[in-house]
């Protein structure tokens, strides 16, 4: 069995930072379940475009207010705490937080290793300046 709490990520390698964005990784490859916890911020009045071409991930909200726009398909939806999107189809997002840091628990099948930089992984970030809200 393996228990953690956040504040022991806090501050510790596996606590990571972006432009946009920081994400706690609570789970890792290493830790053999198949899959990767994260719980990441996205900073209020930001812009993100991920990719993750080589991962399927759920990410479900638990503070704050934004949307997600497919960027294959335009359609942009809303998103609230409660509200949990899948990228089944390795989408090509945008992610925008509009009211307050948005904090989503994020699962990834495969897990991350913790390794992966943006480009490996397929995440890309735009700079604050360039977000369009
Ligand atoms: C919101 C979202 O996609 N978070 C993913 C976690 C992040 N890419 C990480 O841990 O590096």
């Amino acid at each position: 069995m393996i228990v953690k709490n956040l504040d022991e990520v806090i501050g510790s390698e596996d606590h990571v930072k972006g432009e946009t964005w920081e994400s706690r990784r609570i789970i890792l490859k290493d830790a053999g379940m198949g899959f990767s916890v994260h719980d990441t911020i996205i900073y209020e009045g930001t812009e993100s475009m991920f990719w993750y071409k080589y991962h399927q991930e759920a990410v479900y909200c638990i503070e704050g207010e934004g949307e997600i726009e497919d960027l294959g398909t335009g359609k942009i939806h809303p998103i609230k705490p409660g509200t949990l999107y899948a990228l089944v189809g390795h989408e090509k997002h945008l992610l925008r937080a509009t009211k307050g840091n948005m904090r989503m628990v994020c699962v990834f099948n495969p897990p991350c290793t913790g390794k992966e930089t943006h480009d490996e992984e397929g995440a890309y970030a735009l700079p604050k300046e360039e977000a369009n809200l």
